[in-house]
């Protein structure tokens, strides 16, 4: 399976997105991850709906959205989404985690389920005929520029075992928090497949982001 890149936005230079965006197109960038908090699901607030339908109409490459929000089946049809997009929401998000899986899919783009350093894996096992993508957190979710947990690698490497277990090897896994070159590494091997790039790795002072995409594609 190729191995994929999800820029962060969130850590990119908001002032001057469209550059960046151009940028990441020329560099082959494979999806577009977009922060959105809500102040109470996380301590933090970030991107929204608007910037959302803003780059639908500038770019290309997919959205892979990352939902930190209580109740994120209220704020589904705000957004205008395609086949190749992924609406990523978290396991404890709602009462009912199922039903927003199922309204993310009958929207018509790929659903993820995104879980916490502390969710069990085993709360995956059920749903996953409505997932498309498993986000494992490789951080507490709500803020850029923290440090990978200490349980992540064996996190994923049990994700990557249960999925095969459970005959779900078409389900992506993701991940997300302080992906350095080195944790790429070691994570890639552990079976992830798509790598949330921010300022651990991507967005430099030192580095193009065409080059810094090149250097952690030489990683994985
Ligand atoms: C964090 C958020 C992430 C960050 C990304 C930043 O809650 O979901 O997507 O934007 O992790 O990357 P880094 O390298 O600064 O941790
Ligand atoms: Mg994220």
């Amino acid at each position: 399976m190729n191995k994929m890149i999800s820029a962060s936005i969130m850590c990119a230079d908001l002032l001057n997105l469209e550059k960046a965006i151009k940028e990441l197109e020329t560099a082959g960038i494979d999806y577009l991850h977009i922060d959105i908090m809500d102040g109470d699901f996380v301590p933090n607030i970030t991107l929204g709906f608007d910037l959302i339908n803003a780059l639908k109409k500038v770019t290309d490459i997919p959205l892979d959205i990352h939902m930190m929000v209580k109740n994120p089946s209220t704020f589904i049809d705000r957004m205008n989404l395609d086949e190749n997009d992924i609406l990523c929401v978290h396991y404890e998000s709602e009462i009912h985690i199922h039903r927003t899986l199922e309204m993310i899919k009958n929207k018509g783009c790929k659903a993820g389920l995104a879980i916490n350093p502390a969710t069990p894996l085993e709360n995956v096992q059920y749903l996953t005929d409505y997932i498309d993508m498993l986000l494992v957190m490789t951080v507490s979710p709500g803020f850029a520029g923290q440090k990978l947990y200490k349980g992540a690698e064996r996190k994923v490497a049990d994700a990557k075992s249960k999925l095969h277990e459970w005959g779900c090897e078409n389900i992506l896994i993701e991940v997300d928090g302080n992906i350095s070159l080195p944790n790429g590494e070691k994570l890639s091997r552990k079976g992830a497949d798509i790598f949330v790039l921010g300022t651990s790795s991507l967005f430099l002072k030192d580095k193009t982001l065409t080059q810094a995409a090149e250097d952690f594609r030489a990683v994985l």
